[in-house]
């Protein structure tokens, strides 16, 4: 019976500790419900962006709910300046029709526009997703080529081989 209930204890303890080692995150990546975040705040155009994050084995963070939605903008607590942060979504391909890149899902789950957006403002259109500071980090379309920093995303499970991440 001792034997059983102390079995008992050590699976539970190695299923916790290989649950925390499957939500770890590389150093300067945070956690967040079996993802990592990573900032990236070095202004680039969206495609970079979404091309930095591929490199690494992200793709440009994709918000699914709106606890995931607070956790992004809780990361920016901090800060002062206007920044844009650019996010995985994108009406690019069919005006209006804005989509996750990684999957191409046709609507958000959930979604935080600003009030009167998106705007697909100016000649040239607004074509891709950021967060914006002077928004309270509400979203907002803004035009692609622009340079703004980015979060990458990748599922912490992956999180484990000896690239960086
Ligand atoms: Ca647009
Ligand atoms: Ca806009």
């Amino acid at each position: 019976m001792a034997a059983g209930i102390i079995a008992v204890s050590l699976l539970a303890v190695l299923l916790q500790f290989s649950q925390t080692d499957a939500q770890a995150c590389k150093e300067g990546w945070e956690h967040f419900n079996g993802n990592c975040y990573g900032y990236g705040d070095t202004p680039v155009s969206w495609t970079e962006a979404a091309t930095i994050c591929s490199v690494i084995g992200a793709t440009l963070a994709e918000v699914d709910s709106e606890e995931e939605n607070e956790f992004l903008v809780g990361l920016f607590d901090n800060v002062t300046s206007s920044t844009r942060v650019w996010l995985g979504g994108t009406d690019i391909l069919n005006e209006g029709n804005w989509v996750w890149v990684s999957n191409r899902r046709h609507i958000f789950p959930f979604q935080n526009w600003h009030s009167n957006q998106p705007s697909d403002s100016n000649s040239a259109g607004e074509d891709c997703l950021t967060m914006y500071s002077s928004y309270k980090f509400q979203w907002d379309d803004a035009q692609c080529d622009k340079v703004n920093t980015f979060i990458c995303e990748k599922k912490s499970e992956e999180d484990s081989g000896v690239i960086v991440g």
